[in-house]
Order: C-alpha cells, then sequence, then structure tokens
C-alpha cells in the first residue's frame, strides 16, 4: 500500500499529534511541505480551503484536514485502539486530549515567539512551508507578524511571562513525577491523552531552544516521554517490568491527579470564559447552519492566581469537550458518580458544565455550525 502523504513540518504543533499517532501506530507514512502545485490545486481545496497543518492525502486522493479527524479516521479503522475501554481511563484520556492540544497554547507560543533565539530556526522552517504566489500572511514576516500577535491575544502579554513560566514549570515537575512511573499518560501504552499531549510538547516544548533546556533540568522523565512518542518500539528500556497496558482496575494514577490539578489552574477558568464568550457570540451572530466555524469567537477574561487573564476564545476545545461531555452523560447512576469524584478530585468538574448553545460538526473537511 502506498503510505499516507502527511502535509506538515516537524515545527507544527498540531502535525505532531497525527505523526506521533502514526509512528505509534505502525501507519506508513510520508511527510512533506505544503508547497507544491499539487497540495495548491488539488489538496487544498479537498481540505475545504484551509491551510492548515496536518492535512493527509491517501492514495486515492481523498483528504482528510485536522488533527482530530485524522486519529478520528484511523482510530476508526482500527478498532479504537487508543481509546481505553474502562469509564474512568476513556473520560480521562478525552479531557487531557483537550488539554493537551488546545490548553497548552500559552507556554507553548510564549517559549517560541517571545525568545530572539528562536528566530533563525522559524525562519528556516517558515520558509519551507512558504506556498507558491504567497499572500503576504503566509509568508515569513507575515507569519512572524501574526504569530506575535496571536501570542499576546492568546493571553501571553509581557505582564504575565512569568505566570505562565511559573505554571508550566509546575507542569513539568508534576508530569516527570507521573513518567518516573509509567511510560505514558494512562500506563503503559499511549492514549488518546498522550496523543493530545505531544502535539505542544514535540513541535514547540522539546524543540524550541529556550524551551528544551527546562526539560533537561526539570523534566528529565518527560523529554524521554516525547521522544519515545515518536519510535515505533514501546522505547521503555529504562523501566522495571513496564506495564504493557493501561492501568489495571480503570485506576487513576495519583500522579496524574496532581497533573489535571495543576492543569485545571488556568484551563478551567479560561474554559469557562471562553465558553461565555462564545455563547455571547452565537446570540449577536446567529451564524447559519453549515457555515464555517471561526478560529476565535470573542474573548474570555478569567483571573489565575489572583491575576486577570484575556484570551481568545476557540470554539474548536467545545467541539473536542463535547465527546468529554457526552461520554459522561452517556454513563450508569453508578458510573458517573465515579467520574464526578475523580473530576472533583482534580478541580476539574466546571469543565462538564462548559456547553455551547450550537454544536460543531465537520462538512468539507471544515468545522460549521449544525
Ligand atoms: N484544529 C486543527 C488546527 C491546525 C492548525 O492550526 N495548524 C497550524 C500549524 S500547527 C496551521 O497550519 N495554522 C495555519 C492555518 O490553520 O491556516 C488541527 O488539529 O489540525
Amino acid at each position: 500500500m502506498s503510505p499516507v502523504i502527511l502535509y506538515g513540518s516537524p515545527f507544527s504543533l498540531y502535525s505532531g499529534r497525527a505523526r506521533s499517532y502514526f509512528i505509534k501506530n505502525g501507519i506508513d507514512y510520508r511527510e512533506i511541505a505544503p508547497v507544491s502545485k499539487h497540495y495548491e490545486y488539488n489538496v487544498l481545496p479537498a481540505a475545504g480551503g484551509r491551510r492548515g497543518m496536518p492535512t493527509i492525502e491517501f492514495a486515492d486522493g481523498s483528504v482528510i484536514r485536522d488533527s482530530v479527524a485524522i486519529v478520528d479516521h484511523f482510530e476508526e479503522a482500527n478498532g479504537q485502539a487508543n481509546s481505553p475501554l474502562t469509564t474512568k481511563q476513556n473520560i480521562v484520556s478525552r479531557l487531557l486530549d483537550v488539554i493537551g492540544a488546545e490548553g497548552m497554547l500559552r507556554p507553548a507560543m510564549h517559549y517560541r515567539w517571545n525568545f530572539p533565539e528562536n528566530e533563525p530556526l522559524l525562519r528556516y522552517q517558515f520558509g519551507h512551508i512558504t506556498p507558491i504566489d504567497p499572500a503576504w500572511e503566509v509568508t515569513v514576516e507575515g507569519r512572524f507578524s501574526r504569530m506575535h500577535q496571536a501570542c499576546i491575544d492568546l493571553g501571553v502579554p509581557q505582564e504575565h511571562h512569568a505566570l505562565v513560566e511559573s505554571l508550566y514549570l509546575d507542569l513539568i515537575r508534576k508530569l516527570d513525577a507521573h513518567f518516573e512511573n509509567y511510560p505514558h499518560l494512562l500506563g503503559g501504552r499511549p492514549s488518546i491523552a498522550d496523543f493530545g499531549l505531544i502535539a505542544p510538547m514535540y513541535g514547540h516544548l522539546a524543540r524550541d531552544i529556550k524551551s528544551l533546556p527546562i526539560l533537561h533540568e526539570h523534566g528529565i522523565w518527560v523529554l524521554r516521554w516525547v521522544e519515545r512518542m515518536n519510535r515505533p518500539e514501546p522505547d521503555v528500556g529504562e523501566y522495571e517490568n513496564p506495564l504493557e497496558d493501561y492501568v489495571a482496575n480503570d485506576e487513576i494514577p495519583d500522579t496524574l491527579v496532581d497533573v489535571l490539578k495543576q492543569f485545571a489552574i488556568d484551563f478551567v477558568p479560561e474554559t469557562l470564559a471562553a465558553c461565555d464568550a462564545t455563547n455571547e457570540f452565537l446570540a449577536a451572530e446567529n451564524p447559519a447552519v453549515g457555515s464555517e466555524v471561526v478560529r476565535v469567537s470573542g474573548f474570555g477574561t478569567f483571573e489565575v492566581k489572583g491575576s486577570v487573564m484575556r484570551a481568545g476564545a476557540q470554539p474548536f476545545r467545545f467541539y473536542l469537550l463535547k465527546r468529554v461531555q457526552d461520554l459522561y452523560e452517556q454513563l450508569s447512576e453508578a458510573d458517573r458518580r465515579d467520574v464526578t469524584a475523580l473530576l472533583e478530585q482534580c478541580d476539574m468538574l466546571p469543565v462538564l458544565e462548559a456547553k455551547l448553545t450550537r454544536e460543531i460538526g465537520r462538512a468539507n473537511n471544515l468545522e460549521v455550525w449544525r
């Protein structure tokens, strides 16, 4: 069978989710930059006209844009091989998938865009993904300018640099304590949660010159997990008797509860504020059924450790969070009690109620309002 073509780049956050999934699931792929005439005239239109990395193309010419849709496609085909079957682990893996890929943009963008040391690598990488006849927005200069603004819009203006750094450091220490005992978030093998978290960790935080040393200093086990997630073999040589499967009996390790509590500090207030902002947008704009979902629907204002932050609200977070909420709603009373107690312990309970007034679906490789 011909390999799947992955249009992506090593420095792209979301490409990291698809790439790692392919590697860990033995899917033959070739990664190339989205710059050819073929990409421009055949792949891009089939991707809904959206120049998003990752986008993949199969030998028959069919195309999937979006790292979540790509993972969904292969999970469907391989019997949900990376989704734990037990109740709490299933919910936690879906929740960590959202948090990893959508909730870590502040440290991922801060360590990339607020330090000039990163510039040579970024210029090199952006140079290699600049399309044919680029509009200004997709030239290297245009992207630099937009990304610096995006960094501020995501909640990292100068006055919050120290807070973003200290939250990240605390997170790395907690992840490190977890990976010291387990090769993956839910035990012995990767789940959807790991593929969400690898996105910011591989493309940005374990690669950019400013953030890589943080892992050398405070997160050796995290660094090794990043490597493990990008190698085809289990790569668990340093563990004595490593688990081969998820932790038994639907247990959530205490070290993972600590990680979730740490994430909750900004993920929960940000999610509640983004939900309000997006619902206000929906009430005001009432977008037509089938119209494309905007990337940013407004701004949410929320408090983190006594500081007031303002960050762009992205409806996509709720497209993923709804999967957690739907799983929860399908549970029996007894299971729901267990999950409620767990989420309460992790300070995550409020996100179950963060729901948009409209649903998000997909059409022609785009997210659309239902
Ligand atoms: N929800 C998408 C987000 C993809 C995305 O934003 N990718 C970035 C690179 S990491 C990009 O290509 N941005 C430009 C664009 O979307 O036009 C996914 O999960 O794949």
